[in-house]
Parts: structure tokens; sequence; C-alpha cells
């Protein structure tokens, strides 16, 4: 069975619980346990991971190169200051997906420009957190098609 694992960066583990008008209600839990129902549908092993520091999510990049088939990252405030991010990113063989729950283009002018668009395989974004299933989904086909 194929493995993917879902990155969540800074201040995501508070989903749910404030600025509910521009993220939603839905709590970080509430996520994973939508990806863990479309993960055993289609035969996927899913593991989930958040933090709120940066280096800990390097490490889980770079431990995930040997082990995982996918890889999904929102990495919250990151996207827009992280080189170590984009660095680590840049080490994985296989597909890559970028997402945000927010339009980071109909935001503030910081959030528009992203450190990791340009090593990820696609980015999905203002979908709010259905995103979370549009990227699992994308990543279906792309490994059912065995790209990159
Ligand atoms: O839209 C996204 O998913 C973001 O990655 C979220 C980040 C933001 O810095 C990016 O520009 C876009 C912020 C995460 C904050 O998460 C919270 C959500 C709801 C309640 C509290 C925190």
């Amino acid at each position: 069975m194929k493995k993917i694992i879902i990155l969540n960066g800074p201040n995501l583990n508070l989903l749910g619980e404030r600025e509910k008008n521009q993220y939603g209600s839905f709590t970080l839990s509430d996520v994973e346990k939508n990806c863990e129902k479309f993960a055993s549908k289609n035969n996927f092993i899913i593991s989930f991971y958040q933090s709120n520091i940066e280096g800990e999510i390097v490490e889980k990049i770079q431990n995930s190169r040997k082990d995982q088939n996918g890889l999904i990252i929102n990495a919250g405030g990151y996207t827009h200051t992280s080189v170590a991010i984009h660095d680590a990113l840049k080490i994985i063989k296989f597909p890559i997906i970028e997402l945000h729950i927010t339009n980071i283009y109909n935001r503030e002018d910081f959030r528009h420009k992203s450190l990791i668009s340009n090593v990820v395989n696609g980015v999905i974004c203002g979908f709010g957190v259905h995103g979370y299933i549009m990227a699992l989904e994308a990543m279906k086909k792309y490994l059912d098609n065995e790209d990159r």
C-alpha cells in the first residue's frame, strides 16, 4: 500500500478555534479523520503531523524520504519565509503537493510569495479544508500513474 504523509505547519493546531470566517470551523483533528476515511477507501496509509517548529518540519520531511510515496504540506506561515523547508523538499524524489486552506493570492501581499511552490508538483489553495481531500485525490492520480 502507498504511504502518504500530510504535514501541517505553525498555528494549524488551532484550526477551528479562531478566525473561523477565514479558515472555517473544522479542527485539524476533523480534517485528519476525513483524510483517514479517504485513505482507507483508497488503500493508502496516511500519517498526519503538525508542528509549530521549523526544524521539526524539516526533520519530518528528511525522514520521510525513505519510507513514503507522497507528501502533502501546508507549511502555514513558513510557506512565505522558509528556505530550510524549501531545501528539505528539494531532496524528495516522490510527488509533493503544497496546500493552503485559504487563497493566499487574495490576501495580504506578503502571502503572495511561496518559497516552496517551485519545488512541488502542484499547489491547491482557496478551497477550505476540502483542499486536503483534493490533495489526496491529486496524489492518488500521481501515484496511480507513477509520475515523477
Ligand atoms: O491558508 C493556509 O492554509 C495558510 O497556509 C495558513 C497559514 C498562513 O500563514 C498562510 O499564509 C496560509 C496560517 C495558519 C493559521 O492557522 C490557523 C487557522 C485557524 C485558526 C488559527 C490558526
